[in-house]
């Protein structure tokens, strides 16, 4: 029996192999990457696996599809689910984009503790919003939602397989095998010709409207590995010529911890296509939509945390607008270093980030009555912190990160009121909950606090003065 977190590792493996295969860039983005960590593993020791064991970062992967349907959005939740990956998080893309990216998103993950560390594979899923008239009038939906509705993205034999895996949360062998086939086939980029008019009436849109709809499959659009030290990868592949985009989306490199999720990709590669001209002709083409992405994760934020990192991002926009020639990742750093606490116990002091608690190994065992509060059990050595791991994405980096790799800007029909859709709808789309992130790593540092309390036999007050 193949179990459901080795399905999972599995099939991300095999669609790293498959994409390395399709995209040679990225698999040099691998090799820098697994360079990278091997160095700062040298350099920084222990600590650089403050943040997840260098087995799950060597192996960890997330990679970017975008469907067209709600229907085909259920059939993808099936897959994943088979991998005990659950949908988590909303994300508006059309809000948080200033060129035309009409897709709402969220993550399948897994969400335990547990499952994280043995593979954290996560997917970004968008779905298309033909429905929203900013972009799409009524003729062209309703062409659009024709064409969607005719298309079969994923066998079958493929989704009976998802709903065995998932049920049972193992599959034997010879079906295992026959799934990760299936699966990894559906995400592999189609050789069948495109439309060529179409694709080029859904571009003038929006470059992603035309990756999404303007062919009958869908393909992964990258996968990303993670890096220890993003800025010294950034060097390393400038320096082999790759063309990166301008910078690195997310929070600034700074000398405290690392928070939340920092991004950057090179430069969407032109990629032979097979186009069926209006004549009915068919001639090779190339397009450019897939790129490679890398990223490094830091620790997950409160709501606080996160509305702190909101308004500086905000600061930051603000004061380059009002400087046009001052070097923005420069007015970040230093706001960054006023505003934001340098080390984790500021960071847990002020509310403002997850931790995990344990009780300390070497704690007093002589009878002495431990104290209440995390923070003078930590302070005191009765428990270590340990942060937990940013899991999710971040609208704004996504949007940057889309709109860096799009060709042309599309239009949009700023008359027009948008589509409304947020968590609730997703979920009613998608048939089953949308996670809410917060409330996933409230629970894991909870969990935490009270086997605390257990082991040391207190109620572990876990609000900080
Ligand atoms: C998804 C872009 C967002 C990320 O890492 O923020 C994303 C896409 O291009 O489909 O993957
Ligand atoms: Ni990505």
């Amino acid at each position: 029996m193949i179990s459901q977190w080795q399905l999972r590792a599995a099939f991300a493996a095999r669609l790293s192999g498959m994409y390395g295969r399709e995209v040679p860039a990225y698999t040099t983005l691998v090799d820098v990457s697994h360079e990278v960590n091997k160095d700062t593993l040298r350099a920084r020791g222990a600590d650089a696996e403050r943040l997840g064991s260098i087995s799950r970062v060597t192996a960890e992967r997330h990679g970017a599809i975008r469907v067209g349907t709600p229907a085909e959005l259920r059939h993808v939740a099936r897959i994943f689910g088979a991998l005990g990956m659950r949908p988590v998080g909303f994300y508006d893309l059309r809000e948080a984009a200033a060129s035309a990216v009409p897709v709402v998103s969220t993550a399948f993950r897994p969400v335990d503790a547990e499952e994280l560390a043995r593979n954290p594979f996560r997917v970004f899923t968008s779905l298309l919003t033909p429905a929203d008239p900013r972009f799409f009038d009524a003729a062209l939906r309703s062409r659009l939602e024709t064409f969607l509705a005719g298309r079969e993205l994923f066998p079958p034999e493929l989704l009976a397989l998802a709903d065995r895996a998932e049920a049972e949360r193992e599959l034997p062998e010879a079906h295992a095998e026959r799934f990760l086939h299936l699966a990894v086939h559906a995400f592999e980029l189609s050789a069948e010709p495109i439309d060529q008019a179409w694709y080029e009436e859904l571009e003038k849109v929006s470059a992603v409207a035309a990756d999404i709809g303007g062919v009958r499959s869908t393909h992964i659009n990258h996968l990303t590995p993670r890096v220890l030290d993003i800025d010294e990868l950034y060097r390393r592949m400038t320096d082999r010529g790759i063309e990166m985009i301008d910078t690195i989306q997310g929070p600034p490199a700074s000398k405290g911890p690392d928070l939340l999720l920092r991004q950057t990709s090179f430069r969407a590669l032109a990629e032979p296509r097979a186009l069926r001209r209006p004549d009915g002709s068919v001639t090779r083409g190339a397009l450019r939509v897939r790129f490679g992405e890398v990223e490094a994760r830091g620790i997950a934020l409160t709501p606080e945390g996160r509305a702190l990192y909101d308004r500086l991002l905000t600061l930051v926009d603000d004061q380059a607008a009002l400087h046009p020639a001052a070097d923005r990742a420069e007015l970040a750093r230093a706001l960054w270093a006023a505003h934001v606490p340098a080390t984790e116990r500021e960071l847990a002091a002020r509310g403002l980030a997850y931790f995990t608690y344990r009780a300390a190994p070497g704690r007093p065992l002589d009878g002495t009555e431990p104290p209440r509060t995390i923070a003078e059990l930590e302070s005191r050595g009765w428990v270590r912190a340990e942060p937990v791991v940013y899991e999710d994405f971040l609208p704004r980096s996504a949007a940057g990160i889309f709109q860096s790799n799009l060709s042309g800007e599309g239009s949009r029909n700023a008359e027009q009121e948008g589509a409304a859709y947020d968590s609730d709808w997703l979920s009613g789309a998608i048939e089953r909950e949308v996670l809410d992130p917060y409330a996933l790593y409230e629970h894991q540092q909870s969990l935490s606090l009270a086997q605390v309390g257990r082991e040391l036999g207190v109620e572990v007050d876990g609000t900080h003065p």
